[in-house]
C-alpha cells in the first residue's frame, strides 16, 4: 500500500498530559490543604478503590470511588487516615522534587507544550482563605520558567476532577453554589499569576463523567445532585471563562471531556435510538459549553435519571452563553458499544467483536479516534484539542529499567495516524496532541502503578515502593522522531 505523508500544521502543540493527584506527591509540602483525592486508597481492577471515612458513633466505612455517581455518605462521615492503608496521592511519582528533570525528559523528546493540572488546595489549602498560598503558586511558578527554558509552554488544568477536601465536606462539594466563588477565586488567582505566560487553559478535565465523591465532593447518589452539581460546574467554567479572556487577552479556553467513541451494538432501529440517547449523555455536556445554551433534549435525560426539572436562574443562562469555550478538549482511550437496555450513561457496555482489548480490557479502536474528532467538530464547529490519548499496559523492565515497549509504539502510531487523517483528509482544526501519561505515574481509577503509559519507566511499584529513577523506554526514542518529524513517519495503519 502506498504511503500517505501524514505531516501535520506546523504550529502543531505536541506534548504530553498528567493530573496533580497521580503524578507530583508533596501532599504535605508547601502549606497543601488536604485534597478530596488523599483519602482515596490504592485497588485494583478485582478491588475497586475506596476512602475511608469514619462515622461520629466511631465506625469506619469505605465509600467507593465510583467512577460515575458517589454512594449515599452519611452527613457526619468524616475522611480518616488509617496506618495500614496506602493513600496513592501522598507521594505519586513525585514530580514536585523531580520536576526539573521531568521537564528535561520531555524537552528531550521535542515537546512544545505539557499539560498539567494545578493542585487546588496547593493554592488554596481549604478552598476558603482570602489570600492564597504563596508557596503552592511558587511550586507552579518554578514548574513553568523551567519549560520556558526548553520553549515548551503549559496547557494548564483548573481542576482535575478534585477539590479541597473542607469543600467536599463542609458544602457538599458542587451542590453549593459556595463552590463556584471558590473556584472563580481560585481560577482568578491562576490568571494573575500565570497569565503572562499561559495561552491555553482547560477549566475542568472530564467534565461530562462528573464522577464520585473525591472529584465533585457530593456525598448523595442522587440523579438531581449530579445534574445540580454539573450545572455548578457550568456557570463556574463559563464566570473563569469571561474573566479569563478579559484579564489574558490572547487566551484559549477549553473544557475537556470524556469522549471515547460510543457505537450502536446493531443496526437494530431500537438499538440506533438507544445509542442516540446514550451519546446525548457526552453531548449534554458539550453543548451547554460549547454553544452557550441548554439543549432541547436537556429535560428528557433529566426525566431519564429520576427527576422532571432542574431550576436554572435566568442570570445563569446569561453566563453560560457570555462564557462559551474557545475550543473541545477531550480524552479518547477506546470505544464502548451500547444496546437497548443498556445504561444511558454507559462506560463498558457490550463486548465489540472487531476489536483487540488492553490488559485493562478497554477495546483499541484507532479509527474510533478520527470518527470522534469528525464527530465533534462537525456538531460544534470550534477547534479540538485531543489532551488524553495513551495505552494502559504492564512493561517488563529489564535489569536496567530499560522497556522494550513496542506494543504502546504499534497503539500509539495506530491512533497518530488516525488523527492525521482527521486533520490532513478530512480538514478537522486540532490544536494539538498531548498523550497520557509522559512519564509513568498512578492509575487514576485503579490506583495502581503497574498500569503504566510512560515513554519514561519510573522505578515504582502499586505500594509505593522504589527509587523513582526515571528511565526512557524504546517508545520514548520513536516519539521524538514523530515529534521531529511533525509526524511524517507516521505510517498508514
Ligand atoms: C482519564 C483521566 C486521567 C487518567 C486517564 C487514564 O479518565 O482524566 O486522570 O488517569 O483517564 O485512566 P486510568 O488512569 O484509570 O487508566
Amino acid at each position: 500500500m502506498s504511503k500517505k505523508v501524514k505531516s501535520l500544521p506546523k504550529d502543531f502543540l505536541w506534548g504530553g498530559a498528567t493530573a496533580d493527584f497521580q503524578y507530583e506527591g508533596g501532599f504535605n509540602e508547601g502549606g497543601r490543604g488536604i485534597l478530596s483525592h488523599d483519602y482515596e486508597t490504592d485497588g485494583s481492577q478485582a478491588h475497586p478503590r475506596h476512602h475511608t471515612m469514619r462515622l461520629s458513633d466511631g465506625q469506619l466505612i469505605n465509600p467507593k470511588s465510583s467512577f460515575i455517581l458517589a454512594e449515599d455518605i452519611p452527613d457526619d462521615a468524616k475522611p480518616v487516615f488509617l496506618d495500614d492503608q496506602y493513600y496513592p496521592s501522598h507521594q505519586a511519582v513525585d514530580f514536585y522534587h523531580h520536576y526539573k528533570e521531568d521537564i528535561k525528559l520531555m524537552a528531550g523528546m521535542g515537546f512544545n507544550v505539557f499539560r498539567f493540572s494545578v493542585c487546588w488546595s496547593r493554592i488554596f489549602p481549604t478552598g476558603e482563605e482570602t489570600e492564597p498560598n504563596m508557596a503552592g503558586l511558587k511550586f507552579y511558578d518554578d514548574v513553568i520558567n523551567e519549560m520556558a527554558k526548553y520553549n515548551m509552554e503549559p496547557l494548564i488544568t483548573i481542576c482535575h476532577d478534585e477539590m479541597p477536601m473542607n469543600l467536599a465536606i463542609k458544602y457538599n462539594g458542587w451542590t453549593s453554589r459556595y463552590v463556584i466563588d471558590a473556584y472563580v477565586k481560585y481560577a482568578q488567582t491562576l490568571f494573575d499569576y500565570f497569565g503572562d505566560r499561559c495561552r491555553y487553559w482547560l477549566t475542568f478535565n472530564e467534565i461530562n463523567a462528573v464522577r464520585g465523591f473525591g472529584p465533585t465532593g457530593v456525598r448523595q447518589a442522587t440523579g438531581h445532585d449530579r445534574y445540580l452539581a454539573a450545572h455548578n460546574m457550568f456557570v463556574a467554567s463559563a464566570k473563569a471563562v469571561s474573566l479569563g479572556h478579559k484579564m489574558i487577552p490572547e487566551s484559549q479556553f477549553g473544557a475537556m471531556y470524556a469522549m471515547s467513541e460510543l457505537y450502536p451494538a446493531t443496526c437494530k432501529p431500537e438499538d440506533m435510538f438507544h445509542h442516540m440517547q446514550a451519546r446525548r449523555e457526552n453531548w449534554y455536556f458539550i453543548d451547554i459549553m460549547g454553544r452557550g445554551y441548554y439543549p432541547s433534549y436537556a429535560e428528557e435525560i433529566w426525566q431519564h435519571h429520576g427527576f422532571n426539572k432542574l431550576e436554572i436562574a435566568p442570570e445563569d443562562l446569561a453566563t453560560l452563553n457570555a462564557g462559551q469555550l474557545d475550543y473541545i478538549a477531550f480524552s479518547y482511550y477506546r470505544s464502548n458499544t451500547t444496546k437497548d437496555g443498556d445504561e444511558w450513561f454507559n462506560v463498558g457496555g457490550s463486548a465489540n467483536p472487531y476489536l483487540d482489548e488492553t490488559p485493562w480490557g478497554w477495546p483499541v479502536d484507532p479509527l474510533g479516534l478520527r470518527y470522534c474528532m469528525n464527530e465533534i467538530y462537525d456538531r460544534i464547529q470550534k477547534p479540538i484539542f485531543i489532551v488524553e490519548n495513551g495505552m494502559g499496559a504492564i512493561d517488563q523492565a529489564d535489569d536496567q529499567d530499560y522497556v522494550e515497549d513496542d506494543y504502546r509504539i504499534d497503539y500509539l502510531q495506530q491512533h497518530l495516524s488516525a488523527m492525521a487523517d482527521a486533520i490532513n483528509i478530512d480538514h478537522v482544526p486540532c490544536l494539538g496532541y498531548t498523550m497520557w501519561a509522559p512519564i509513568d505515574l498512578v492509575s487514576l481509577s485503579t490506583g495502581e502503578m503497574k498500569k503504566r503509559y510512560g515513554f519514561v519507566y519510573v522505578d515504582m511499584d502499586d505500594q509505593g515502593q522504589g527509587s523513582l529513577k526515571r528511565t526512557p523506554k524504546k517508545s520514548y526514542q520513536w516519539m521524538k522522531q514523530v515529534i521531529a518529524t511533525n509526524g511524517a513517519t507516521l505510517t498508514d495503519n
